[in-house]
């Protein structure tokens, strides 16, 4: 049993077929906390509005979430863009789960944290148009966009050709926009005098004290990877590769979907970093 006070994830992404949802539902079968933070994009409906893809394990995550909720941890789902559809919901709960737009956790340390899945800061963050668009739009329009391009480019004996590697070469400026919108987040927690920030939406797992003393903190994505970012009964923030962790354990990937298997493209999926 992996064992928290609290534990923060964001977007899982259920029912895009690239989600590591398998991963997911392994973690919450052996994790104890008494609060569970789902901190955005934990339903994909762009992806299931484009495509209806809801797997065994998509729907094991959903069965472990209730039976944490009636076990009596408390759960509190932050909408993210890619499941906004949610937001209307905020303040009521749903089957145990309360809905809010965006929250503040209290620390054992005594210290606090807003809570907020990042996209709202989408339009702060300017400085690239194309990595703007990597926010809002999300990776399985890109993802999808990629293989259609490169069908096209196949068609014409072109070479492939990924997004993931047209964006290396501009590293510079994703890492422009990645501490941009770092920053941004950062600062609204500064600005309601808080100690700092939880966050998701950028797909870049981080834990760091800034020069003014407010903490960020990225809880990652189950989509590269498999992230966590956990509370410990101290109040000691950490990022947890919960692959490595499941593995640690003598867990073995079963496959049960039995999906087409993801094609991988090259250098996929999309990281900014
Ligand atoms: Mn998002």
């Amino acid at each position: 049993m992996f064992e928290y006070r609290t534990v923060f994830v964001s977007d899982v992404h259920l029912g895009f077929r690239g989600a590591r949802a398998e991963e997911f539902a392994a973690f919450l079968k052996r994790v104890r906390c008494e609060r569970l933070y789902l901190v955005g994009d934990i339903v994909d409906m762009w992806a299931l509005r484009q495509r209806w893809t809801w797997p065994v394990t998509h729907n094991q995550v959903v069965r472990r979430i209730l039976k944490l909720a009636k076990r009596g941890t408390i759960i509190t789902y932050v909408p993210g863009n890619h499941d906004e559809s949610l937001r209307p919901y905020a303040g009521i709960d749903l089957a145990g789960i309360r809905v809010a737009k965006q929250a503040v956790h209290r620390a054992a340390d005594g210290r606090r944290y807003l809570v907020c899945h990042g996209d709202e800061f989408d339009l702060v963050v300017q400085s690239s148009p194309l990595l703007s668009k990597l926010g809002t739009l999300g990776y399985d329009w890109l993802v999808g966009l990629n293989r259609r391009v490169n069908d096209l480019r196949g068609l014409v004996g072109l070479e492939r050709w990924s997004f993931s590697q047209a964006i290396k070469k501009k590293v510079k400026s994703a890492c422009t926009f990645i501490s941009k919108f770092e920053q941004a987040v950062g600062d609204e927690a500064r600005r309601r005098s808080l100690d700092g920030v939880i966050c998701g939406h950028i797909h870049e797992p981080r834990l760091e004290s800034r020069a003014d003393g407010i903490v960020y903190a990225n809880c990652g994505d189950w989509i590269e990877r498999a992230s966590a970012l956990v509370e410990h009964a101290d109040g000691r923030l950490e990022i947890v590769d919960v692959e490595a962790l499941l593995r640690g354990a003598g867990w073995e990937p079963e496959h049960a979907d039995e999906l087409e298997p993801v094609p991988a493209e090259e250098g996929d999926p999309v990281h900014a970093a």
